[in-house]
């Protein structure tokens, strides 16, 4: 609840609606929206509040969860929520550039997570500026005198706003194809398809995995076949249509021994 009263204050209806879409949103919904089916007018709108999911990392038990929202007109506000073991000493957290697990340099401090919670300001950065940093991730350390230790780490992905865009406005289902990746490997280990039609990609290895183009770790193929850089990154479930006829090579990035291979045809 502290975390909704704050968007309120700070973000506007957009956040509201996205973070609680059930209870809160309805109240929140442009009247205009009523006739408007499926897509409504605010995912149109340039996003103003994004909420990143914290992993737990290392068994630390806490996960959580940051929201960043926009508050005037230049600044960007981050909130880190840690749910489960809170801990009493300050846990320095910042937005680091890359992805978790491992991600890179600090791109952003960020004040100190103090019994699960901390809020900064970022002046002179709007949500739309900082996403065009991506990738960049939200990391929180044990402690400052334990920073290699990670206690919880979250990927900041584009929110639904954008994801939107890849659904066909025409409402046409077209032909999904599923690959399964397990700890066995890819399988279908090939899969052929036509232009334009789907592969869905399904991680079931129960770790971390990205799916992309060969060759590792460049992946110039096919630049666009790269789950790291779509809404997806991250997630479990990888959609990517194939527009480009050929035979594509994959690898999963962060276990490139595991290949399948797409074969588009026109
Ligand atoms: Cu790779």
């Amino acid at each position: 609840m502290l975390i909704i009263a704050l968007l309120v204050i700070g973000g506007g209806a957009y956040g509201v609606k996205k973070l609680n879409d059930k209870k809160v949103g309805k109240e929140n919904q442009p009247a205009e929206n009523e006739n408007v089916p499926g897509k409504s007018v605010e995912e149109t709108k340039k996003p103003t509040t994004l909420q990143v999911k914290l992993n737990e990392q290392n068994a630390s038990g806490q996960g959580g969860q940051a929201v960043l929202v926009e508050v005037g007109t230049s600044t960007l506000r981050v909130i880190v929520n840690l749910a489960g073991k809170p801990s009493s000493v300050p846990q320095p957290a910042h937005i680091h550039l890359g992805a978790c697990p491992n991600p890179g340099a600090v791109k952003y401090p960020l004040t100190d997570v103090g019994n699960g919670a901390s809020q900064t300001d970022i002046p002179n950065l709007t949500l739309e500026e900082l996403l065009l940093e991506l990738p960049l991730a939200i990391n929180v350390h044990k402690s400052a005198a334990d920073l290699k230790a990670y206690v919880a780490c979250g990927d900041i992905l584009r929110g639904d706003a954008n994801a939107t865009s890849t659904s066909d406005a025409g409402g046409a289902v077209k032909k999904e194809t599923k690959v399964t990746y397990n700890a066995q490997g890819f399988s279908p280990k090939t899969v052929t398809i036509k232009k334009g039609e789907t592969v869905v990609f399904e991680n079931k290895t129960g770790k971390s995995a990205s799916i992309a183009s060969d060759e590792h770790p460049t992946h110039l193929l096919y630049p666009e076949f790269d789950q790291y850089k779509t809404d997806a990154r991250g997630q479990t479930e990888f959609k990517f249509t194939f527009e480009k006829a050929g035979t594509w090579k994959y690898h999963d990035h962060l276990n490139a021994s595991m290949v399948g291979t797409v074969i588009v045809t026109e």
